[in-house]
C-alpha cells in the first residue's frame, strides 16, 4: 500500500527494472556475441539498476550491427563498464542475498555490513570471477581465484564504499521499511546502493582494465553459431587486451584473461589497494557518526519516523518504536465527520455485574473536513465511548486488544484493587495483540473520571486511546446540576505528510493539531442554550503533553469539582480560566448571561489553530456556545 509519495516512484522503478531486465536478457541471448558470464552480468545489473542498467547495456555493450561488437566495445570507458559490471553483478548479488538473510536473522546493522561485505566479496570472487570464468580462462579453479583476487578485492572495496553508506543512511533513516525485505523500500535502497557502488567502483575499474589487471567487455563467437560473423574491423580493437576470442569464435588465446601481462607496478597497485581500503573503511564506519548502527531489522524494521525527530547514533530502538507512526496499512476502519466519539457505551448485566466491552484498534478518524488521523481508538471512536455508571456499581470491562501492540487500561482516579489498576508490568502483564483481559471493580466514588492505556501511554494515548468515565452519585443531592452538560476531552495530534505520529513535548514531536472530543474547530460541536441557563462543562485532561488553560468567554464560571471530587459549596470559586493539566478534571458551571456566540477555548493561542492556520476565526481547541 502507498504510504509515501515515493512509493509510487518505487513501483514505477521496479516495473521499468523488470521490463529493462527482460529486454537485456532477451537481447543478450539472442543478439549479443558475448560469453555467458557477461550476459548474466548485464542481466543482473539491469535487475538491480533498472533503466540505468539498460542504458549502460545499449551504450556500451549491445552489438549495434552484426560483426561490430569487437570494435564497438573497444573504447576504454566501455571496457571499464564491462569490468565494473562483472565485479558489481557478482558482489551485489552476494550483498543482497546476505542483506535478506541478515535482516531475517536480526543482526545489528554494523554486523550486517561486515557479513554483506564478506558475502559480496566471496560471491564475486569465488563464483562470478573464478567459477564462471574458469571455462574461458582455463587453468584450475584456485588459479583463477588467486589471479583475480587482487583486482576483485580493489573493485569490491570501492563498490562497498559506495553501497554501505547508502544502506546505512537509508535503512536507518526515517523510513525503516527499508530494513524489511518484504517492503519495496528495501529493494529501492538495494537498487540505489548498487548504483552508488557502481559509480564508486567505476574509476578504479577503468584503471584496472587499462593496466590489464581486469577483464573488460568480451566478444565470443563460437564457430558455427549465429554469432560466427567475421568482425570487419576487429583489428582496430587490438589494443584492448581482452578482446578475447575475437574472430576466432573460440576461447582465450592467452593474451587476455588472467594471463595479466600487466604493466602496472607494485607501488601503483599497492597505492590503489590502500585507497580502496580507506574508502571501504570510511563507507562502512562513517555513517556510525549519525545513525545507530547497533540496531537491527528486528528492532526497528518497518518503523517510520516523523520529520525532524531527534535521531542520532545514540537513539535506542525503544525510542524509535515509541515515536513511529500509526501504520496506515493497519487501519481497519475509516470514519468521516458523521461519526461521533464519546458515545455512551452500552452494557449487559450478568449476576448484577454491568459488563462493558472495549476493543482498541487502528482506525482513520476525521478531525476536520479533509484532515484525517490514523489513530488508535476504543470501539472505533475518538474519544473512546463514555462509560457512564453509578456510584456503587459493580462493573466488568472486557478489553479485546486489536492493536498491533500491547495495551492495558488504567481507570484514572478510581479506588480499586491493585491488580485492576492497569499499569503494565507493574500490576499486570500487558495485554498482547489478540488477547483479552477483564477489569472488574466496584465503584465507590462519583464524578468526572477517565480511562486510558498504561502500556506506553506516551505513544498509545497520544494516538487516541482515552475515554470519559462519568459516575453518577447514588444520592442525587451530591450532584451539582445545571441545565446543560458538556464533556470536553482534550487531545494533541502530530500529523505530517499524511502520517500520524504520537505527539510528544520533545523536539520533532510537537503536535500541530488539537481536538476537543475528536474534532478540531470549526468541526467541533456547537452548544446551544438560552440566556439565563447554566452549562456544566466537565474538562478532562485526556491529552498527554500540555497544560491547557481552558477559558470561557462571557463572564466567569464557578469551579464546582476538581479531579472528580465535588468542592464543598463554601469552597467553590469563580474563575474564567482553569489550567487543565494532563490527567486533571475540572467541573465548572457557567451561566449564559447574554445572547450571542461565546467561546470555550484553550488560551495557548497556538492550540486554537490547525497546523498554524485559522479557519472561520480559529481552530483546534475551540467550541462555540450559541446563546439564544
Ligand atoms: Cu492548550
Amino acid at each position: 500500500m502507498i504510504v509515501q509519495p515515493y512509493d509510487y516512484f518505487l513501483i514505477a522503478w521496479f516495473v521499468l527494472a523488470g521490463l529493462s531486465t527482460a529486454y537485456v536478457a532477451i537481447d543478450q541471448f539472442r543478439n549479443n556475441p558475448e560469453p555467458s558470464v557477461m550476459r548474466w552480468g548485464f542481466i543482473l545489473i539491469t535487475l538491480y539498476m533498472g533503466p540505468l542498467g539498460l542504458l549502460l547495456y545499449v551504450l556500451a555493450d549491445k552489438e549495434p550491427r552484426p560483426g561490430t561488437h569487437e570494435e564497438f566495445t573497444a573504447p576504454l570507458w566501455k571496457q571499464g563498464v564491462g569490468s565494473t559490471i562483472h565485479c558489481v553483478a557478482g558482489d551485489a548479488t552476494g550483498i543482497i542475498l546476505a542483506a535478506v538473510i541478515t535482516a531475517s536473522l536480526g543482526l545489528p546493522m554494523w554486523l550486517d555490513l561486515i557479513v554483506e561485505y564478506l558475502a559480496g566479496f566471496s560471491f564475486g570472487l569465488l563464483i562470478f570471477q573464478s567459477l564462471f570464468m574458469k571455462s574461458m580462462m582455463g587453468g584450475t579453479y584456485w588459479e583463477n581465484v588467486r589471479k583475480s583476487f587482487l583486482a576483485e578485492f580493489i573493485s569490491m572495496n570501492f563498490m562497498m564504499a559506495g553501497m554501505a553508506p547508502v544502506m546505512s543512511f537509508l535503512m536507518m533513516g526515517r523510513d525503516m521499511r527499508a530494513m524489511v525485505p518484504t517492503e519495496l523500500m528495501f529493494w529501492g535502497v538495494m537498487s540505489l546502493g548498487v548504483i552508488a557502488g557502481f559509480a564508486t567502483a567505476y574509476p578504479a575499474n577503468i584503471w584496472l582494465v587499462a593496466r590489464s589487471l581486469k577483464h573488460g567487455l568480451m566478444t565470443m563467437r563460437p564457430p558455427g553459431s549465429r554469432f560466427d560473423v567475421k568482425a570487419d574491423k576487429a583489428e582496430h580493437a587490438d589494443h584492448q587486451h581482452d578482446q578475447m576470442g575475437k574472430n576466432s569464435g573460440g576461447h582465450s588465446e592467452g593474451h587476455g584473461g588472467h594471463d595479466m601481462g600487466s604493466d602496472a607496478t607494485r607501488p601503483q597497485i599497492a597505492a590503489l589497494g590502500a585507497l580502496s581500503l580507506l574508502a571501504l573503511f570510511t563507507g562502512m564506519v562513517a555513517p556510525a557518526n549519525w545513525v545507530n548502527m547497533r540496531l537491527s531489522a528486528h528492532d526497528v524494521g518497518g518503523l517510520m519516523m516523523p520529520p525532524h525527530m531527534v535521531m542520532d547514533r545514540d537513539t535506542p530502538a525503544d525510542a524509535m518504536r515509541d515515536m513511529s507512526y500509526a501504520d496506515p496499512r493497519k487501519v481497519t476502519a475509516s470514519y468521516d465527520l458523521n461519526a461521533r466519539g464519546d458515545q455512551e457505551l452500552g452494557f449487559r448485566i450478568e449476576n448484577g455485574v454491568k459488563i462493558f466491552e472495549l476493543t482498541p484498534s487502528v482506525i482513520r478518524w476525521t478531525i476536520l473536513p479533509g484532515v484525517t488521523v490514523d489513530a488508535y481508538a476504543y470501539n472505533g471512536q475518538i474519544p473512546g465511548p463514555r462509560i457512564h455508571i453509578k456510584q456503587s456499581d459493580h462493573v466488568r470491562i472486557v478489553v479485546t486488544n486489536q492493536l498491533p501492540e500491547e495495551t492495558t487500561i488504567h481507570w484514572h482516579g478510581l479506588i480499586l484493587p491493585n491488580n485492576m489498576d492497569g499499569p503494565a508490568v507493574i500490576t499486570q502483564p500487558p495485554i498482547r495483540p489478540g488477547q483479552r483481559y477483564a477489569y472488574e471493580f466496584t465503584t465507590t466514588q462519583h464524578g468526572t473520571y477517565f480511562y486510558h492505556p498504561h502500556a506506553k501511554p506516551d505513544r498509545t494515548q497520544a494516538l487516541g486511546l482515552y475515554g470519559a468515565l462519568i459516575i453518577d452519585p447514588t444520592d442525587p443531592a451530591d450532584e451539582v446540576v445545571a441545565d446543560h452538560e458538556y464533556v470536553v476531552e482534550l487531545q494533541e495530534w502530530l500529523l505530517r505528510e499524511g502520517l500520524t505520529y504520537p505527539a510528544m513535548p520533545m523536539d520533532g514531536m510537537q503536535p500541530n493539531y488539537f481536538t476537543i472530543n475528536g474534532r478540531a474547530y470549526p468541526a467541533t460541536e456547537t452548544i446551544s442554550m438560552a440566556v439565563g441557563e447554566t452549562l456544566k462543562v466537565r474538562f478532562i485532561g485526556t491529552n498527554n503533553g500540555f497544560v491547557h488553560p481552558m477559558h470561557i468567554h462571557g463572564g466567569p464560571f464557578e469551579v464546582v469539582a476538581r479531579d472528580g471530587e465535588t468542592i464543598p459549596a463554601s469552597a467553590r470559586f469563580l474563575a474564567d480560566t482553569v489550567n487543565v493539566g494532563p490527567g486533571q478534571r475540572y467541573d465548572v458551571v457557567w451561566k449564559a448571561r447574554q445572547p450571542g456566540k461565546w467561546l470555550i477555548h484553550c488560551h495557548i493561542s497556538h492550540h486554537t489553530s490547525n497546523n498554524n492556520t485559522e479557519l472561520q476565526g480559529g481552530g483546534g481547541l475551540m467550541v462555540v456556545i450559541d446563546v439564544k
